[in-house]
C-alpha cells in the first residue's frame, strides 16, 4: 500500500485499488490533484468501501472532469439524467451464447461512446445490486499492449483508422467477442425479457471514423484505440487485410497479462480512462438482478469524424 494524503493506493498488476478514501475532503484541491494523477498512472482505479449516494458520486466523478449525459437517451436515469442505468427493473434481452450460458448484461469488449466522433473521456460504474453469480466487468490496458507489440505491427497500423457503428444487438457484433454462437433466449428460457432497440435509433447514429492509435493526451503513451464492439473495418485497406489486422490487434489486446477483472463488492465505485482501456461485461444468469449507475466523463480527444460526412450526427434532444 501506499499512503497518500487523504487515502491509499494498493497498485495491482493492472488497475489499483483506492483505499479509505475521506470523501468529507471531495473537492479539495490536494486530493484531486493526487487522485487524478493515480488515475492516469494506474488507468482504472477501484474505489473500495466507498458507500456514496447520487450526489456524491457525480461530485467524485467531477474530480476528474466535466460529466456528460450519455448520447442514448433511454439509459439514462430519469431523476437524475448524468446517471445512465444498467438492469433493474429493465433488464437487458436475454441471450443464450455457445448452446449453455444464458445471460443477460452481457457486454462485448468496447470502449464507451466509441459509435460517437468524440468518444468519452472516462466513466465512473458504481453498481448498487449486485447478482449472486457473475457480473463481472473486464478491463484490458491498451497502452500496456500498444507497448509488448512487436515493432513491425507498431509500424504497420501507425496511420490505420477504423469505422465504428453503434450495434445494440449483440448477435450482430463480431469483433472481440468472447462465444461462437449466440441466440436470443426464448420466453421459457428468460420470461419477459424485452427485444432490442429498434433500427430507426440506430440510425440517429451514423458511422464515425477513429485511428488505430491515438497519442494518450495526458501521459503522451501510445495506446490501442479500438472498440471491438462496434468496429467494422480498417479503412483503405482489402477486406482480408482488415480481418487480419483486426484479429491480430484484438487477440493481442485480450491477452491475460493486459486485463484486469473487477468482481465487485459492496460499496465500490470503478473509475476507468476510456482512452486508455477498453472494457467488457461477463454478464449473469436472468434469475438474479443486478443495478449499476455510471457518470460519463465528456470527451475531449476529438480523435474522430462521420464516416459519410453528409451524415449529420443526430444529437440526443432529437430523440424521443
Ligand atoms: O455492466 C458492467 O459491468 C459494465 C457495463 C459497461 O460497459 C459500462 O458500464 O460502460
Ligand atoms: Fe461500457
Amino acid at each position: 500500500m501506499i499512503e497518500r494524503r487523504f487515502y491509499r493506493v494498493n497498485p495491482l498488476p493492472i488497475a489499483a485499488e483506492i483505499h479509505d478514501l475521506d470523501l468529507g475532503r471531495l473537492g479539495d484541491a490536494d486530493l484531486t490533484r493526487d487522485l487524478y494523477a493515480d488515475w492516469m498512472r494506474y488507468g482504472v482505479l477501484v474505489f473500495r468501501n466507498t458507500p456514496v449516494d447520487n450526489a456524491q458520486h457525480l461530485a467524485l466523478s467531477r474530480s476528474f472532469g466535466e460529466l456528460e449525459m450519455h448520447p442514448l437517451p433511454q439509459i439514462r436515469n430519469p431523476e437524475e439524467p448524468l446517471l445512465m442505468q444498467l438492469g433493474g427493473n429493465k433488464p437487458d434481452k436475454a441471450y443464450v451464447y455457445d448452446d449453455k450460458d444464458l445471460l443477460v448484461g452481457r457486454v462485448p469488449w468496447h470502449r464507451d461512446t466509441a459509435y460517437t466522433v468524440d468518444i468519452c473521456k472516462g466513466s465512473m460504474l458504481r453498481v448498487l445490486e449486485r447478482p449472486e453469480e457473475g457480473g463481472d466487468t473486464l478491463f484490458s490496458d491498451t497502452a500496456a499492449a500498444y507497448d509488448a507489440l512487436p515493432d513491425d505491427w507498431k509500424r504497420r497500423i501507425a496511420s490505420l483508422q477504423f469505422k465504428a457503428t453503434l450495434r445494440l444487438d449483440f448477435r450482430e457484433m463480431s469483433r472481440g467477442v468472447t462465444w461462437s454462437s449466440i441466440r436470443w433466449a426464448t420466453d421459457e428460457e428468460a420470461p419477459g425479457s424485452k427485444p432490442a432497440v429498434p433500427h430507426d435509433m440506430l440510425a440517429r447514429y451514423p458511422s464515425v471514423v477513429h485511428p488505430m492509435v491515438i497519442e494518450h493526451p495526458e501521459s503522451g503513451r501510445k495506446c490501442l484505440y479500438i472498440s471491438p464492439t462496434y468496429l467494422d473495418r480498417v479503412l483503405d485497406v482489402s477486406d482480408e487485410e482488415s480481418d487480419e489486422i483486426l484479429s491480430f490487434i484484438v487477440d493481442h489486446t485480450l491477452k491475460p497479462e493486459f486485463i484486469y477483472r473487477h468482481v465487485w463488492a459492496a460499496d465500490d465505485l470503478v473509475l476507468w480512462d476510456n482512452r486508455r482501456m477498453m472494457h467488457a461485461a461477463t454478464g449473469y444468469p436472468p434469475k438474479y438482478r443486478r443495478f449499476a449507475l455510471r457518470t460519463t466523463l465528456a470527451g475531449s480527444l476529438k480523435s474522430g469524424r462521420l464516416y459519410d460526412p453528409s451524415a449529420v450526427e443526430a444529437k440526443a434532444e432529437l430523440v424521443d
